[in-house]
């Protein structure tokens, strides 16, 4: 055995009173148990050390009356061994904590694991130590273990939250926590019983609590979305799956989003009636299954607030006919977040629990609780007498787990208290920069909690462990993620938290249950399958944003950023280049088109607008088409004349259909898209004079249309940004039409092909400098380009209408643009840019599929009312970015 494990597996015993091992994991819950396995399994000498008297973690802890898990049993289970899968039969499709438990005592006496396991101790401190380049814990019963490699298997949410109410010491009844709920058997029978909290731990205690007690009252602060489990075994079809094909089903769950294999929706919320969308809501309440609600509906419902406010206002329908009483009804009612936002509840009669006579909510936001006092609790309005309280105020979740236990000492003698004092930062949610050899299992930064555990539980343990031979093999003894490494992954989880809807609520996802901590979404929301993708990359490429070191072998560092692109667009990437597609321009010009709108065809439909209307209008050569977009509020609105993408060869009425019903929508303005004619048939300089003559023909015409009396404006994507910015330049020189604004989204603007975006994003983004070569010359000859009248860059630039200018970093044009945009404003031109990070060619105009875009077609809908004299969209504002940040585009869901 090479390298640096081999002092530790020879130590065996102890050293000077220290125990030496390779690796220490602490927790013997379920990610600790299949730690130690798969390490044994590996060769490593590993121990776990584990604070309670047996294993279980989260499990041990929270044995709460009614605790259960809430992901369907056959899905909450180990998976890397087919015969412990038939080994073990659950009784019920959400499994109680006890089955639970004995399950896990089952696996850990399957694979003997509990001779490795410390329990009863609890680490006091672990520190770095940097000569022999290994980990010392101390514990609180005095043993001492120096290891190589240190892992947290500490859970995510195992740190209790203070309850944070004064007076809690003077109480003279019984206290209990959910999530420490006593082994002995806790007596309410006759008893006048307080809970505290409305969360999963209190929603799944209540109903049984009241069962029991002379009298219940809840006191609730923030009301939480909560659905009938169904419980009872587990669902006749689920299970035919699973046991048709277990291999294919388990891996599904690995690649899928939330870790338990569920189809992607497609359709989305508006095209569906209001029959269509209660049938679904109906079939998901009957399913009693979270991720089938939280994901099978419609698939705007996780990532955008109409769509999600849809599904919101049926559940509260649910609420509102399940509990007698009105005020309570109403008090019982989320209204502060969006669905799933805040972590939904399973429950069994939760809301029924309220038509009880001898159950009653106190409503904290109408009278907050005032103190504890010996007797009981007192509100703003009056006081409640009680012989026991439960609190079930939640946790101090995902950090919590980890800094709270104990003090962890990386390199240089830092804390990670310290380091995290701000928030989590993190490698892949696996590593931290400065804490060589410490990994955290379902860490800040890891799907973890927004995924069903035991599949993210298992990618981890084993890609640690994968990674720990991969480094025995190397030589290696020491792995530290770098700084760079880790700046790139809080971008890509900022990036990763504008596509979901989590960052709208106040929560524990967002540290914002526990006063004073750092507030930021902490798990990762990109999903499972792409998480995993991310990390097998990362080997993939040389263990991208590591360093590795090794006292015989060279320092190994490919430094980097893992992700680069928005994680949608890596997404719609990923999905093309597995299609293998031929390039575009081998199509021919005519197959190339048909292949676009077949492409589009599968597309989400735009979104409704007030009319559209197809319309003709006389060219210069003869009628062109075009499809007019008008609002659905009150006329006559300004104008805007929109010219489609497609390289001067396609693009028609359908292709920029969803961009112009959706800006449309957010300008608040008609949209005229222009049907030009198309090269080859027609080549410079067609499809210019086509798109000025419609301009000015519309312009004339703008009353008809239902334009009011402003002048125009124009805006167009690729080639058609091209058309708007040299319509600009003929209307300046060839008297009119006059024109207030100009939206440019990812223009042609220059025929040089030499600029750092043409080679850098040359190919692997969709639009390639082939194809581009091959528009420009099925468009424009060669003695052509250099007109300004297809290369508007070489135009002059003064007098031209305000700009608003989109690029985007993935493109061969993006600097094209840049320049363009540059060269307006050097001219005096008032001129706005959007830079778009990590976005591609198609990000602005994919609608409902890049969600990513969203903010960025916020603020061109902004500009162009800016530019229309109207005033800002007030109701919008969410979508788009701080003002104070005006040149970089963030993401956000509508
Ligand atoms: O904790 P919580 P939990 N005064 O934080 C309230 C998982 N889990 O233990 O929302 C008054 O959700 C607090 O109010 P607010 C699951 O992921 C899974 O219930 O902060 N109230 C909230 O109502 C879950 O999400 C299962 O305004 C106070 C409640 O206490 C996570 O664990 C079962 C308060 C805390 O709710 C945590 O759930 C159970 C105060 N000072 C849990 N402080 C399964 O089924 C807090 N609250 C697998």
């Amino acid at each position: 055995m090479p390298g640096g494990m081999v002092e530790a597996r020879a130590s065996e015993a102890t050293n000077g009173g220290t125990e030496q091992v390779d690796v220490t994991v602490v927790g013997a819950g379920f990610a600790g148990l299949y730690l130690l396995h798969r390490l044994r399994k590996a060769g490593f000498n590993a121990i776990v050390l584990e604070e309670a008297d047996d294993v279980g973690g989260t499990w041990y802890w929270n044995r709460y009356p009614g605790a259960r898990c809430d992901i369907q049993t056959i899905d909450y289970s180990y998976t890397f061994d087919p015969e412990l899968e038939s080994a073990w039969r659950w009784s019920e499709k959400y499994a109680t904590q006890p089955e639970i438990l004995r399950y896990l005592g089952f696996v850990a006496d399957r694979y003997d694991l509990r001779r490795d396991i410390r329990f009863d101790t609890k680490v006091t401190a672990a520190t770095w130590d940097e000569g022999p380049q290994r980990w010392l814990l101390t514990t609180d019963n005095g043993a001492k273990v120096s290891c190589r490699h240190y892992i947290m298997a500490t859970g995510c949410l195992s740190a209790p939250k203070p309850p944070e109410i004064d007076g809690v010491k003077d109480f003279k009844g019984e206290i209990y926590f959910t999530s420490r709920w006593p082994q002995k058997e806790v007596k309410l029978a006759g008893k006048r019983v307080v809970v505290i909290g409305t969360g999963s731990s209190a929603i799944q205690a209540i109903p049984l609590i009241a069962e029991q007690a002379a009298h219940l009252t809840v006191f609730q602060r923030t009301p939480n979305f909560a659905l009938p489990a169904h419980n009872g075994p587990a669902p006749a079809d689920r299970l035919a799956l699973l046991e048709g094909d277990r291999a294919g089903y388990r891996e599904q769950a690995r690649w899928s989003l939330g870790g338990v294999p569920w189809p992607q929706q497609t359709v989305v919320s508006w095209q569906l009636s209001d029959t269509d969308r209660r049938e679904r809501f109906e079939k998901a309440w009957a399913a009693g299954d979270l991720i089938y609600i939280l994901t099978q509906l419609w698939a705007d419902q996780a990532v955008d607030v109409d769509g999600n406010a849809l599904l919101a206002d049926l559940i509260r329908e649910k609420i509102r006919s399940t509990v007698n009483d009105p005020e309570t009804a109403a008090a019982l009612t989320p209204h502060d977040h969006p669905f799933g936002a805040k972590r939904p509840c399973l429950d069994t009669n939760y809301y029924a629990t309220y038509n009880r006579p001898n159950v009653t909510l106190v409503n904290l936001r109408q009278e907050p609780i005032k103190a504890i006092t010996s007797s009981g609790i007192t509100t703003d309005k009056r006081s409640f007498d009680v012989d026991v309280i439960v609190f079930a105020t939640g946790f101090d979740a995902m950090t919590g787990a980890i800094m709270a236990v104990h003090e962890i000492t990386g390199r240089g003698g830092r804390s990670l208290s310290d380091v995290w004092a701000h928030g989590p930062q993190t490698y892949l949610g696996l590593t931290v920069a400065g804490f060589p050899n410490l990994f955290m299992i379902t860490g800040p930064g890891s799907p973890s909690v927004l995924s069903n555990m035991a599949v993210s539980i298992e990618q981890h343990a084993d890609w640690v462990v994968d990674r720990l031979i991969a480094m025995r093999e190397a030589g290696f003894t020491a792995i530290e993620a770098t700084e760079a490494a880790q700046a790139g992954w809080a971008r890509h989880m900022a990036d990763c938290s504008m596509l979901t809807l989590h960052r709208l609520a106040n929560t524990w996802y967002t540290g914002a249950n526990v006063p004073g901590k750092a507030r930021g979404v902490m798990p990762y929301t990109g999903g499972v399958g792409p998480y995993r993708s991310i990390c097998n990359e990362v080997v993939s490429q040389g263990m991208l944003g590591f360093r590795l070191t090794g006292p015989n072998v060279p320092e190994q560092c490919n430094d980097g950023e893992i992700v680069r692109l928005q994680p949608d667009v890596r997404l719609v990437l990923n999905m093309l280049a597995e299609m293998k597609l031929p390039p575009l321009e081998s199509f021919g010009s005519q197959g190339a088109r048909d292949f676009v709108a077949q492409f589009n065809a599968a597309r989400p439909a735009g979104r409704p607008v007030g009319e559209v209307v197809d319309g003709m209008l006389p060219g210069t050569d003869g009628p062109l088409p075009y499809r007019l977009y008008r609002p659905a509020t009150p006329g006559p609105h300004p104008i805007v004349v929109y010219f489609r993408g497609g390289g001067w060869v396609f693009g028609d009425a359908q292709s920029d259909d969803p961009f112009c019903r959706d800006m449309c929508r957010r300008t608040g303005m008609i949209f005229v898209s222009v049907g030009y004619r198309h090269a080859p048939e027609h080549r410079f300089p067609t499809a210019t004079e086509d798109g000025y003559a419609a301009a000015r023909w519309i312009a004339e015409h703008g009353a008809e249309l239902g334009g009011d009396s402003g002048p125009i404006l124009v805006a167009g994507w690729s080639a058609g940004g091209n058309i708007a910015a040299v319509t600009c330049q003929l209307a300046r020189d060839r008297g009119g039409p006059p024109i207030a604004g100009q939206l440019l989204l990812s223009p042609v603007t220059d025929c040089t092909f030499d600029r750092p975006s043409y080679n850098d994003n040359a190919t692997g983004y969709f639009l390639t400098r082939s194809l581009m070569y091959w528009f420009w010359d099925l468009y424009c000859s060669p003695a052509d380009r250099t007109d300004p009248r297809v290369s508007p860059l070489r135009g002059k630039l003064t007098g031209l209408p305000p700009a608003y200018v989109v690029t985007c970093e993935f493109d061969p044009l993006r600097d094209e643009g840049i320049a363009y945009a540059d060269a307006l404003a050097a001219a005096g031109v008032p001129v706005e840019q959007l830079q778009g990070r990590g976005h591609f060619h198609s990000s602005f105009t994919m609608v409902d599929v890049v969600i990513t875009g969203v903010s960025g077609r916020a603020q061109m809908a902004e500009a162009m009312r800016r530019f229309a004299g109207l005033p800002e969209e007030t109701g919008r504002r969410h979508e788009g970015v701080p003002p104070d940040r005006p040149r970089e585009v963030d993401a956000a869901a509508s």
